[in-house]
């Protein structure tokens, strides 16, 4: 099945019973049993949906592995993999440029259970080698970064995780399936936000894994039933919903990030552009092999710091300020304190996260408007 009818079909067979082509909502919390210890397949929905069972079928599909599971958010998913698979001692190592929330996740909550976790340089994988140790369960990875849009060779990280064996998670949320399939690279676990582009209309939570081992999977599913945060069955089927029109709506993305990123290149405010599709990106042609497209976020730095931001975000008409990224309409938002805020200043601007940085999530708007938009925001 190609990749296109797979987002459609995948997972999502018409319903047995009924011939429904669209899965249905099973909102139910539990599931009536024929005798003791015989029931139908499902016993109560922490366990299992056959809506989310659907949506957990879809992803691993889509990233060409053999397992799923869904989440209550992104976060939640990340939460499973750590606990899951992890334990007092252990060390992970994680690129330095990551979402401020899995930032936080790691130094605030698992650093108290007794993780070990340490930074290497997310565009170096040299620096990944040498952050390995003899403890390191687990490489983790987000390629193209947030908010600095950089590329990681996952191939060559991935070597470096079988070498120290260790498992390499891969957070696909900004390239989604469309454009990179990790696991093929050689990724053991894929993370998505699906709050982002695979949801794709900003209105819902939600979180998703695809593993390629059983015994990784058994030992994440055992999690996510004991520890139960999962998604409910509405949440499920409008993720599915958007993953119907990832294509036709990552082209159309891309198509205006290219337009914005070209844009804001040439205009006199900015000071430096952060698009992978550009020649100037340092990863452009490492995302031109490991990427079928570049994806919809842009990053730019604006000369006049803070006092410009603001006043940038106070002229935008189409363009909203707001977290989150990858639905149908333009977001903008200010990394520094928002989507970043809970990495130390110092920290931050150590990466690059500066009081001038402003991440754009091109939506699927015509193009002109967009440029219209953020040239008189600019002026
Ligand atoms: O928000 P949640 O569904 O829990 O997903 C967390 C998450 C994980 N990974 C990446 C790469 C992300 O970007 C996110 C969430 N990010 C934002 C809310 C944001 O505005 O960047």
């Amino acid at each position: 099945m190609n990749f296109e009818t797979a987002l459609i079909h995948a997972g999502q067979a018409a319903d047995r019973q009924t011939g429904s082509v669209s899965v249905p909502v099973y909102q139910t919390s539990t599931y009536k049993q024929d005798g003791i210890g015989r029931d139908r397949g499902w016993e109560y929905s922490r366990t299992g949906n056959p809506t989310r069972k659907a949506l957990e079928d879809c992803i691993a599909a889509l990233e060409g592995v053999k397992y799923g599971l869904a989440f209550a958010s992104g976060l939640a998913a990340e939460t499973a993999v750590l606990g899951g698979l992890l334990k007092k001692g252990d060390h992970v190592v994680a690129g330095d440029d990551l979402y401020g929330g899995t930032y936080r996740l790691f130094e605030k909550v698992f650093r108290h259970w007794g993780l070990e976790i340490s930074y290497a340089d997310s565009k170096d994988p040299a620096s990944f080698k040498r952050a390995m140790r003899r403890s390191t369960r687990l490489v983790w990875v987000e390629t193209p970064t947030n908010p600095l849009l950089n590329i990681t060779d996952i191939a060559a990280v991935a070597e470096t995780a079988r070498k120290g064996k260790a498992l390499l998670a891969v957070d696909n949320t900004f390239a989604t399936p469309y454009f990179q399939r990790p696991a093929e690279l050689g990724a053991d676990i894929v993370v998505h936000s699906s709050t982002k582009y695979l949801g794709g209309h900003s209105d819902v939570i939600g979180g998703l894994l695809a593993i390629k081992d059983k015994c990784v999977f058994e030992a994440v599913k055992f999690y996510q039933n004991a520890a139960g945060a999962v998604p409910g069955p509405w949440d499920a089927w409008l993720t599915l919903r958007g993953i119907k029109t990832l294509s036709v709506r990552m082209k159309a993305h891309e198509a205006n990030a290219f337009a914005i990123a070209a844009a804001l290149s040439r205009h006199p405010a900015v000071s430096k552009v952060y698009y992978p599709g550009l020649e100037s990106h340092p990863g452009h042609e490492l995302a031109g092999r490991q990427m079928d497209g570049c994806g919809g976020m842009v990053g730019f730095e604006l000369k006049g710091g803070r006092p410009a931001a603001e006043s940038f975000f106070r002229r935008l008409k189409i363009f909203s300020l707001a977290e989150s990224l990858g639905g149908v309409e333009s977001l903008a938002c200010y990394p520094a304190a928002m989507t970043h805020a809970a990495i130390p200043e110092r920290d931050r601007l150590k990466r690059g996260i500066t009081a001038g940085l402003v991440r754009l999530s091109a939506g699927i708007e015509n193009s002109d408007d967009l440029l219209e938009d953020l040239a008189r925001a600019l002026k």
